[in-house]
């Protein structure tokens, strides 16, 4: 699969003339080749941008809302489509693509589209004058996405974006083009006006002549916290608005007055899902003392449990890690661990068919007995590992879960549920489950504080963070 930039409305070959090979996570084998877009297919990107936008910010909201509505339908008729590239490029299971990445990408269109039909401009009446306030476009954006969840971070972008009335330039993880390619494909066939939405592949580089461009208003960016801070470098000089969406290191707090069977199948999910590559993933269990030893036997046995294998059987849980280097990140923190004084509780190489020896596996690993300020507990791995600790009061628990330079998210596991609110207040995050786990309402804000990111994304303040308020004060006396 030879993949191309998408701008004002045509395919295109990087004018760079350099290519990248997209790799299987599962195998190892090259699936296709990727443009790596240099700074002439950036500038003609967000050059198209710039002169779609005049048009595309003055239509009516209405008019826009029903543009989403049919990128929604195509993006339906495609769903096994979606689902079978996701886990292709991602080595994540196909069921979890179909009941996460493609579900989320039509929804996201869909939400978006009647928040934006719902939306009336604010009026606020004055004894001699009426005030409106009106959300307008900020102008062109650059959307940076990430690797492990890429049609659902790019469609949760791309839908508010646009319905806001800005123009877009994408510009996907290098690790996982082919949903992006898609998206591009079913804007295509709509029919949606050229220049509206474009698309470079690259890496890195390719991402940093976008937020640098000064042609460029906004940046959204969804990855690592070290990447986020040098886009935030790049992009604030300029007085770009900005939103960064960067790791977690979140905890679950598992009570002894919890349901302990929904309890431990709940924490095992937020550790494990997509090999522990979702910023939310609950990478670090803290336990009430006097519950550990049953909760470790049950939580161990529920881990061991998970199917490993091929990414695109049915039955699988477990999928590859999204890269070898990615792999060597995760098994040094293994070895780290040791070093810092913990024990591996179950984890080690599985076993796979000899077809999948050349992909990037690790079986699901559990650490327990180390510190609670060790490296290990405290740094984002970002792949299938945690690390389990004991607590004895709410106090503590509270202490332990806040002791990270991350802040985004967090669940807690307790039948008192004043207790969980209560605990839940305490937490230095942006969003916090209790007996549940990334139960998602697109209309509750999403993001976090510390490291872990700037600004919220999600239902209206999606809206606003793609919008510029204009306030009109018309005195009537
Ligand atoms: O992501 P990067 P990487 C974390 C996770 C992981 C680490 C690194 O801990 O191990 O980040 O992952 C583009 N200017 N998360 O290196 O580099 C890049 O091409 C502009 C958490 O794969 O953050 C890609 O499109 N753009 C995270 C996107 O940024 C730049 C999900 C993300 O890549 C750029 C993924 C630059 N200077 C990783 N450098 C989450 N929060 O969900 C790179 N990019």
């Amino acid at each position: 699969m030879k993949l191309l930039n998408y701008i004002k409305g045509k395919f295109e070959e990087p004018e760079s003339a350099e290519w990248m090979d997209n790799l299987s996570p599962s195998t190892g084998k090259v699936i296709g080749s990727v443009p790596l877009s240099g700074e002439s297919d950036v500038k003609l990107a967000i050059a198209a941008a710039r002169e779609a936008l005049p048009e595309w910010s003055g239509m009516d909201p209405s008019g826009r809302a029903e543009w989403l509505d049919r990128i929604a339908d195509c993006l339906e008729e495609k769903f096994e489509e979606i689902a079978y590239l996701e886990s292709l490029d991602t080595g994540k299971p196909i069921s979890l693509a179909r009941s996460v990445d493609a579900t989320r990408s039509v929804s996201n269109f869909r939400f978006f589209s009647k928040m934006i039909r719902d939306m009336e401009d604010e009026i606020y009446e004055m004894e001699d004058a009426t005030n409106i306030v009106k959300l307008r476009a900020v102008g062109v954006g650059a959307l940076i996405t990430p690797w492990n969840l890429p049609l659902y971070l790019l469609s949760w972008k791309v839908a508010p974006a646009i319905g806001m009335g800005n123009t877009v330039v994408c510009k996907p993880s290098e690790l996982t083009p082919l949903t992006a390619d898609l998206l591009m494909r079913v804007i295509d066939e709509v029919g949606l006006p050229s220049g509206v939405v474009n698309l470079v592949h690259g890496n890195g580089n390719s991402g940093s002549m976008l937020t640098g461009s000064p042609d460029v208003d906004l940046v959204s960016f969804t990855g690592g916290t070290s990447t986020g801070a040098k886009v935030a470098q790049s992009a604030s000089p300029q007085f770009k608005k900005l939103s960064l969406e960067l790791g977690g290191k979140n905890a679950s707090i598992v009570f002894s007055d919890c349901d302990l069977e929904e309890t431990v199948k709940g924490v095992t999910r937020a550790a494990f899902l997509n090999q522990g590559q979702v910023c939310l993933c609950g990478s670090r269990i803290l336990v009430e003392d006097s519950i550990y030893d049953r909760f470790m036997e049950m939580f161990v046995e529920s881990v061991e449990s998970m199917v490993i294998g091929d990414p695109m059987d049915d039955d699988t849980e477990l999928g590859a890690l999204i890269s070898k280097q990615h792999l060597q990140k995760v098994q040094g923190y293994v070895s780290l661990a040791l070093e810092e004084g913990g024990q591996i509780v179950t984890g080690g190489e599985p076993c796979l068919p000899k077809e999948l020896e050349g992909g990037n596996w690790m079986s699901p690993t559990v650490i327990t007995g180390l510190g609670t300020e060790t490296r290990c507990s405290t740094e984002e791995v970002f792949g299938p590992f945690v690390t389990v600790h004991r607590f004895n009061s709410e106090h503590e628990a509270i202490e332990i879960a806040n002791n990270t330079r991350y802040g985004l998210a967090g669940s807690i596991w307790t039948m008192d549920l004043e207790k969980g609110r209560r605990v839940a207040e305490n937490i230095h995050s942006g969003m916090v489950w209790v007996n549940t786990w990334l139960h998602r309402d697109l209309r509750v804000p999403f993001g976090g504080v510390k490291d872990s990111g700037v600004g919220r994304e999600g239902g209206k303040w999606s809206l606003g963070f793609f919008s510029e308020p204009l306030n009109v004060c018309v005195r009537h006396d």
